[in-house]
């Protein structure tokens, strides 16, 4: 990895679409555009006489040499060589840009080939295919961006709910940042305090010195816990939850599965079994993103592919963090019910009462009066009954009806209290989480020795790791693998 070379990459989507993007960035920069592009039209000019922030239209040209196989015998038009596209590029100079190199962005024609083709343009003139992530990764190196705004940008990209997306903006705004380094100052603080005594051995701390240091590394420890405490709705916001329909046969799974997503997705039909594949589909509830599963039947499996079916929904189960489990108010309940009320008792879930449209066999008092059941796996029976504190929400899958009582049921079981502009300044991932719980744990230890009296310098180690643990969060301490392993996670071209 070095700063010395010029990257290029495609960086909208491939496939087909009206426009694609192709940027550079690196001191070539405009050396590698002026090679490939022919300004056409009086206002439009070689990309290295143009001023900063300035559009240009031209073509994109591809040099003579690499035209053997495609140029017609003797027609070499103007002598330039093949015209892969008509452009409009962009020039940015540094520093004013993402990566604070110059950049160029070049917007050529939609559709594979021709973003390809200009890409190859730019290569065979001295630029080299970026890495995942490289672009952002060089705005973090140059310092436009710390090293959370810099995750702040792939959450950006990879959110699905606009309370994803506000959570985001606000951490590439650096709000998480700005808190962040409040926090790395003030241990700072106290390790150069530490440190101070430890050059000048004839000197005790204070008693009211040794005060002020414990309450400030007390203030730390409060804050971590703070942070530390979005952790789970920052990792929902990030990367959804996720959540399985169950249910017996003809419940109505994948009527709800469609109710909630606003639209037919899974096949819906009265003969028992329909669904044989498991289905994922993110749906937003109140701002969430929710990533429900209807499972294929979790026990009948009658031939090959049912089989198949059960498999997958047990794995999709396994990893579902909450469970909706679908009920037919209009049918008794039957033996496959008992067994997932008994399979779910003590896990997360909700009880979805369907078919309230239809004369009902059993109301809701029946479902809390239940005897407790057996959790499959547990020893005693358990004392409660199983369904106290379990939300039991009706709904008729056919007309919506209770659809967004659900929603909001949902919004309670994962998310609690209310979703605050506040919080969303500081929603810690999980890198951000392991290395605050690192943190937190040297400052207790620094805390601890010092209350202790321990040696200062056994003080101010425990101190420096927990400096250097904060550090990460923002990139202050890094090392290579670390970099590796947040850029990697970005698309090429970003
Ligand atoms: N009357 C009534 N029928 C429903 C309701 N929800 C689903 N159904 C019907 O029940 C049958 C089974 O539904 P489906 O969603 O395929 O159930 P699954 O096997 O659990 O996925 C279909 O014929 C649906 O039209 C409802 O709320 N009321
Ligand atoms: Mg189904």
């Amino acid at each position: 990895m070095t700063l010395d070379d010029t990257i290029a990459a495609i960086a909208t989507p491939l496939g087909e679409g009206g426009l694609a993007v192709v940027r550079i960035s690196g001191p070539q920069t405009l050396a590698v555009a002026d090679k490939s592009f022919l300004p056409v039209g009086k206002n439009s000019l070689k990309p290295s006489a143009a001023t900063t922030h300035t559009i240009h239209y031209g073509k994109i040209v591809r040099p003579k040499q690499n035209l053997n196989s495609l140029a017609p015998a003797g027609g070499e038009g103007r002598g330039e060589g093949q015209i892969v596209d008509e452009v409009l590029l962009a020039v940015m100079r540094a520093p004013h840009t993402f990566t604070r190199e110059d950049t160029v962005e070049i917007t050529c024609h939609g559709g594979l080939l021709p973003a390809k083709l200009v890409l190859d343009t730019l290569l065979e003139n001295g630029a080299r295919l970026a890495e995942p992530g490289e672009f952002t990764r060089r705005a973090f190196l140059n310092g436009r961006l710390d090293l959370a705004q810099a995750e702040a940008v792939a959450d950006l990209i990879h959110s699905r709910t606009e309370l994803a997306l506000a959570a985001a903006n606000e951490q590439l705004a650096g709000k998480l940042s700005q808190r962040i380094n409040a926090l790395r100052d003030e241990m700072m603080q106290t390790l150069a305090h530490v440190e101070a005594h430890i050059d000048f051995p004839d000197e005790d701390i204070s008693p009211d010195t040794k005060e002020q240091l414990l309450k400030r590394l007390e203030h730390g420890i409060a804050f971590m816990d703070e942070l530390l405490r979005t952790a789970n709705e920052g990792q929902i916001l990030r990367r959804g939850i996720r959540a399985a329909i169950v249910g017996r046969p003809n419940a109505g799974k994948s009527s709800l599965l469609n109710q909630l997503l606003g639209h037919d997705r899974a096949i819906v039909s009265p003969i028992p079994g329909t669904t044989r594949d498991t289905i994922e589909e993110t749906a937003n509830i109140r701002g969430l993103p929710v990533v429900f599963i209807d499972t294929a039947g979790l026990r009948e499996a009658h031939d090959e592919i049912e089989q198949e079916g059960v498999r997958r929904s047990r794995e999709s189960l396994a990893r579902a963090e909450f469970i909706l489990h679908v009920l037919d108010a209009s049918e008794q309940f039957t033996p496959a019910d008992e067994k997932y009320f008994a399979e779910f008792a003590g896990k997360k879930r909700i009880l979805v009462v369907n078919k309230i449209d239809l004369p009902r066999k059993w109301d809701a008092e029946e479902l809390e009066r239940r005897p407790p059941a057996r959790h499959e796996t547990s020893k005693s029976s358990q004392q409660a009954a199983p369904e106290a504190g379990v939300p039991i929400v009706d709904v008729c899958c056919l007309s919506g009806q209770g659809i967004e009582a659900l929603k909001d049921a949902i919004k309670e079981l994962v998310w609690s209290g209310e979703i605050t502009a506040g919080m969303l300044q500081v929603m810690i991932n999980s890198r951000h989480q392991d290395a605050l719980n690192r943190a937190r744990m040297a400052t207790l230890r620094t805390l601890e020795a010092l209350r202790a009296g321990a040696t200062l310098e056994l003080v101010a180690m425990d101190l420096r790791i927990a400096v250097n643990a904060v550090g990460e969060i923002v990139g202050k301490t890094t090392t290579e693998d670390l970099l590796d392993s947040i850029f990697s996670q970005f698309c090429i071209g970003k």
